[in-house]
C-alpha cells in the first residue's frame, strides 16, 4: 500500500472510531436535567471527504483543505424514527451553512449527511444564515425559520461590521429540497424567531424578538408574538410582547425564543436563552416558562433563574460564557433531548421529561427581583424543610 493510502485509512478509520463513541451520563444532576459526558457534535464529527480532497495526485500530502470551525445552535426534529440535528456548521472562513446530523439513539453515533443544505436565496442574497428553528406545522409543510444577516449599507463607510438581522423562511417536505419564502417583513430587525406548530385563529403564529440594532435589543422588550396572514409573504403587523427582560436578572440584556414549545396538558412548554452582560462580555443561560393552551401570549409559569448555565468546559470556546438552544425532541414516552450549543463552538444533549419540565415550571418560585424578596423564598422553604425533619437543623 503507498504511504498516501495508507494514511488515508488510519485517518478514516479514526474518524469512524471517534464517530461511534458511546455517550454516557456525566454524574452529577440537578434531578431536572441529565448532561451527559462528551458532546453530541463537534466540527470534527464532519465528514473526513468535506475537509480533505481525497485524491494523492492533487493533494498528496493528505492535508485538510477546507476547514470546519464550529458546529452548533442546531434546530432539531424526529424524522423517520431518526434524531435529526439541522445544524449551524462554521467553515473556518467564519460562513455558517446547514446540515442535517442524524442519530439512532439522540445521544450518540451522530453523523452528518454527505451533503450540506443548498438554501436557496431571498431576493437580496445574504452574508451569512444561522440558527434555523424546525417546525412540523400543522399545514403539512416543515419550516425552517433561520436569520439571514447582510452587511448594513447604511453604514457610514469604512464601517465594515454593522449588520442587519432579518428572519428568513423556508419549507420543505424531506429536509433536502428548500423552498425559500420571502424574508419577514416586520418594522424592526429580527433574529430568533421561531414558528408556533398550530395554527392560532386560523393564522400562522410567530414568536418573534424585535431588535432596535443588529446586536442592541434596545426597545425591543424582549420574546414577541405575532399573527401572520399569508405565510408565503409574512409580515409582522402586531406584536405584542409575551416574555419581559427585566433589570438585573438573567434575561436583562436580550432574550429569545428557543425552539418551539412543546405542548403539554397543563401549557406550551418554552425553553428560551437569556443574555446579561458583565466585565466579560455576555453570558447566555437558557431559562424556561410556560404559556395558556386557551391563549399563548399569557405566561402561565416562570421560574426564576437560569434553567441551564455554562458548566466546565463548556465555558470556554470560540464566544465564552454562551449556552445557546434552538432545537429539542420530544419523544412519544415523555422523554425530551434538548440540544443545546456550548460557546459557539460545539452541541450537546441533556436529556428530561415533559413532567419533569413541567414540573420545574410550575413549582420553582418566580423572580421577585430583589435580594431581600429572594431571601424570605429561601426561609419559607428552610422553614418547611426543618419543621418537617427537625433532625437537621444545625443549631437548634
Ligand atoms: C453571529 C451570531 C451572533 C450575532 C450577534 C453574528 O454575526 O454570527 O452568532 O449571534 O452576530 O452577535
Ligand atoms: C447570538 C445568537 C447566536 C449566538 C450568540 C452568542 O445573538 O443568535 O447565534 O450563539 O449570539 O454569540
Amino acid at each position: 500500500m503507498s504511504q498516501f493510502n495508507d494514511n488515508m485509512t488510519k485517518l478514516l478509520a479514526e474518524h469512524e472510531a471517534f464517530l461511534s463513541r458511546k455517550n454516557e451520563p456525566s454524574i452529577k444532576g440537578n434531578g431536572v436535567v441529565t448532561r451527559y459526558e462528551y458532546p453530541v457534535l463537534t466540527s470534527e464529527h464532519t465528514p473526513v471527504f468535506w475537509r480533505y480532497d481525497l485524491n494523492e495526485k492533487t493533494n498528496p500530502y493528505l492535508l485538510e483543505r477546507i476547514g470546519m470551525n464550529a458546529t452548533m445552535n442546531a434546530g432539531a426534529i424526529k424524522w423517520k424514527e431518526k434524531y435529526l440535528l439541522m445544524v449551524r456548521v462554521e467553515g473556518s472562513d467564519r460562513k455558517s451553512f446547514f446540515a442535517v446530523a442524524e442519530s439512532p439513539n439522540g445521544i450518540d453515533n451522530f453523523r452528518f449527511w454527505d451533503y450540506p443544505v443548498t438554501m436557496p436565496e431571498d431576493v437580496i442574497p445574504a452574508t451569512n444564515i444561522y440558527d434555523m428553528r424546525l417546525t412540523a406545522h400543522e399545514d403539512g409543510w416543515l419550516y425552517g425559520i433561520f436569520c439571514a444577516e447582510r452587511h448594513d449599507d447604511n453604514a457610514p463607510a469604512g464601517d465594515l461590521s454593522s449588520a442587519t438581522a432579518t428572519a428568513a423562511i423556508a419549507r420543505t417536505k424531506d429536509l433536502v429540497n428548500w423552498e425559500r419564502l420571502p424574508d419577514l417583513k416586520a418594522k424592526s430587525q429580527q433574529r430568533n424567531v421561531v414558528l408556533h406548530p398550530e395554527f392560532v385563529n386560523g393564522k400562522y403564529a410567530l414568536y418573534t424578538r424585535p431588535q432596535d440594532g443588529f446586536i442592541d435589543t434596545g426597545s425591543g422588550g424582549g420574546i414577541g408574538w405575532a399573527l401572520i396572514d399569508d405565510i408565503t409573504h409574512a409580515e409582522v403587523k402586531e406584536e405584542v410582547i409575551i416574555d419581559r427582560r427585566y433589570y438585573h436578572t438573567i434575561k436583562e440584556v436580550k432574550n429569545g425564543e428557543g425552539p418551539h414549545p412543546i405542548k403539554t396538558s397543563k401549557g406550551w412548554l418554552h425553553l428560551a436563552h437569556g443574555v446579561r452582560g458583565c466585565a466579560a462580555g455576555l453570558r447566555y443561560v437558557l431559562y424556561m416558562y410556560m404559556t395558556s393552551l386557551e391563549d399563548p401570549t399569557k405566561v402561565i409559569a416562570s421560574p426564576a433563574g437560569y434553567f441551564l448555565a455554562p458548566q466546565g468546559e463548556e465555558r470556554i470556546g470560540d464566544v465564552s460564557n454562551v449556552l445557546f438552544t434552538n432545537g429539542w425532541i420530544a419523544d412519544e414516552d415523555g422523554k425530551v433531548f434538548i440540544y443545546y450549543a456550548s460557546s459557539d463552538t460545539r452541541m450537546h444533549v441533556a436529556t428530561s421529561t415533559i413532567d419533569k419540565m413541567v414540573d420545574y415550571c410550575m413549582n420553582t418560585p418566580e423572580d421577585k427581583l430583589r435580594s431581600a424578596a429572594s431571601v424570605e423564598i429561601l426561609k419559607k422553604m428552610i422553614k418547611n424543610n426543618l419543621t418537617l425533619t427537625p433532625q437537621l437543623a444545625n443549631n437548634k
